[in-house]
């Protein structure tokens, strides 16, 4: 079974699943053992590793250690661009930024990808990568240079949504942005979910267990979180996140 059919079915039995994003520039490879058995044993459902620069060099190096401390957790690679590839992951977000208008990052970077994650073997996940307006401009959106989706428009999100279902995307990731100021509208997730029966992924800006339980709620089937767990939390404050996402 591929990656994501294994993660929509061990995930099954909860409300959602749990997903901490690890970024090489803010995690020093040398953190990596502590904060992954820490998450392990909190009962996280995937890691997904990347960053809008990736500054630190060999990337394999970074991803080969992690995966020697993830156990049976899949590594899944989120990638700010075609330099953030490698065979050592167990899947990669194959992302396509459609709520943007900027082509280069609808097919432009996947055209350049597509033959490299071929030749590494490793599997993409098709992702309709929507971001939304957040308050203060997140690197996701200064990075892309476009314009992210409304917050106050849910009938705009959701028609990206429905669109991206028939285009035949596996997953629409839901994004606030790093470290933004507001996460994306329960109101939103709830409009999508209801109007497409693909899974959701909803991150950015989602700081305490209690915000992702809305989400979840709302609608979401996975949660990311980022920053929050790059401030040296312990694992029972990861727990309290498995829980509230588990159980809604
Ligand atoms: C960013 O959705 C992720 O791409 C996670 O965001 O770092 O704000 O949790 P945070």
């Amino acid at each position: 079974m591929n990656v994501f059919d294994a993660l929509l079915q061990s995930t099954g039995k909860y409300k959602a699943g749990y997903f901490i994003l690890i970024d090489p520039d803010k995690t020093p490879v040398a953190q990596l053992p502590a904060l992954l058995t820490k998450a392990i044993e909190a009962g996280v459902d995937a890691f997904l590793v990347g960053g809008s620069l990736l500054l630190t060099p060999d990337f394999d190096g970074y991803l080969q250690t992690f995966k020697k401390y993830s156990q049976h957790i899949p590594v899944i690679i989120f990638p700010g661009g075609v330099h953030q590839l490698s065979a050592y992951a167990d899947g990669l977000l194959f992302l396509s930024l459609l709520s943007g208008r900027n082509a280069h990052h609808i097919i432009g970077t996947q055209v350049i990808a597509a033959p490299i994650i071929h030749r590494l073997g490793i599997e993409p996940i098709s992702t309709a990568y929507l971001l939304v307006e957040s308050g203060r401009a997140t690197s996701a959106e200064f990075m892309s240079g476009t314009v992210p989706l409304p917050r106050h428009k849910p009938e705009i999100a959701a028609a990206h949504a429905l669109a991206a279902s028939y285009m035949g995307f596996q997953t629409i990731y839901l994004e606030s942005g790093s470290g933004a100021d507001h996460s994306v509208p329960e109101e939103m997730i709830s409009i999508i979910y209801k109007s497409v029966s693909i899974p959701l992924i909803v991150g950015g800006g989602i700081r305490t267990p209690e915000v992702a339980a809305k989400k979840v709620k709302a609608g979401a089937r996975f949660i990311v979180t980022g920053n929050i767990l790059e401030e040296n939390k312990g694992s029972d404050f990861i727990r309290s996140f498995v829980d509230a996402v588990h159980n809604g």
